[in-house]
């Protein structure tokens, strides 16, 4: 039996339990319990709060994580990061009073600057040779150049709105964020060998993040100029239609710029495109 510290509650508990379910393990939450077990799996998942997992992976409390790369880099456990999982999104960064004239990193020299990630934010100051005051608070960090606590801030932004609606901007971000597999290290051979398992799993359902599957009918003759446009990741499948002077197309493509690419497609004569979403993708 393996066992997993998720977030009890918060920002990660839902993506983390969803991308469970995508590799086929079924837990069920129940908000009372700190641990429950996986119906088709033999895993267990405990509930903690972010901040705990990485020790709790550390001692072996927890044979396994999943948590923010932010809290791995402030909690420095000695764990090792299996794999980034594509949710959780965000990043830890610097952030100043929006009418304050910044220019680069020597602003903060001599700054009070409040954070819940002391131990990243001063690595960083060394790093740069700045000589700052590190404020360590544990919630509401963007309060505190309003109150008067600190000159600005480092913290976790993820669309920016809570540092507009605080009166601060971001000049500098320090470390990119996303939620992330942690495991203990010298597992026995036994647990290994179902996490290595769990991270074939995962790996098929991340390697959909940002694909679609597209289908296209096409000339023949026009097949060179739509693989141009859709780029395939081996050779393109292709498959005879009843009217012979025409193909099917199938492909994954990259979702970010699929309307562009469906425009051009449209332009040299593809019909019927269909878009549809991936689930697992195993190469
Ligand atoms: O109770 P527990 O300790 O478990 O939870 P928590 O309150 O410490 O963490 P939680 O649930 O807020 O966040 C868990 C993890 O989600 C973080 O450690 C990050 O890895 C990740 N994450 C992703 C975020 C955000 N996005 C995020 N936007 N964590 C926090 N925020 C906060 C941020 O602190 C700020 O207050 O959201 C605000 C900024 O959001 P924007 O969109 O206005 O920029
Ligand atoms: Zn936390």
């Amino acid at each position: 039996m393996l066992r997993v510290a998720l977030q009890a509650k918060g920002r990660l508990n839902e993506d983390s339990l969803q991308i469970l379910k995508e590799a086929g393990i079924y837990v069920e939450q129940n908000k009372r319990k700190l641990l429950s077990k996986a119906e088709n799996f033999p895993l267990e998942v405990l509930y903690l709060r972010d901040d705990d997992i990485p020790s709790a992976v550390a001692s072996g409390v927890a044979d396994i994580g999943i948590v923010g790369e932010n809290e791995i880099a402030e909690k420095r456990a000695n764990i090792d990061v299996k794999q980034r999982l594509g949710f959780g999104r965000c990043r830890l960064s610097l952030a100043i009073p929006k009418t304050a004239n910044y220019i680069d990193v020597s602003w903060f020299n001599g700054k009070r600057i409040a954070t819940s990630y002391p131990k990243i934010l001063k690595q960083y100051f060394a790093d740069n040779n700045v000589r700052a005051w590190v404020e360590e608070i544990s919630g509401s960090v963007e309060i505190a150049p309003a109150v008067g606590i600190a000159d600005c801030i480092f913290d976790i932004v993820s669309s920016g709105a809570t540092l507009v609606s605080n009166g601060l901007k971001e000049v500098v971000t320090v470390l990119n964020s996303e939620a992330a597999l942690v495991a203990s290290k010298n597992l026995p051979d036994y647990k290994q060998e179902l996490l290595e398992q769990l991270i074939f799993r995962l790996n098929a359902v991340c390697r959909c993040n940002g694909k679609k599957y597209m289908l296209l009918n096409i000339e023949n003759n026009k097949i060179d100029a739509a693989l141009e446009i859709i780029p395939c990741m081996k050779s393109p499948s292709l498959l005879p239609l009843a009217n012979s002077n025409w193909s099917s197309l199938h492909a994954v493509v990259s979702e970010s710029d699929i309307w562009q690419r469906i425009e051009r497609l449209k332009a040299i004569g593809a019909e019927d495109i269909l878009v549809l979403s991936l689930e697992k993708m195993i190469l």
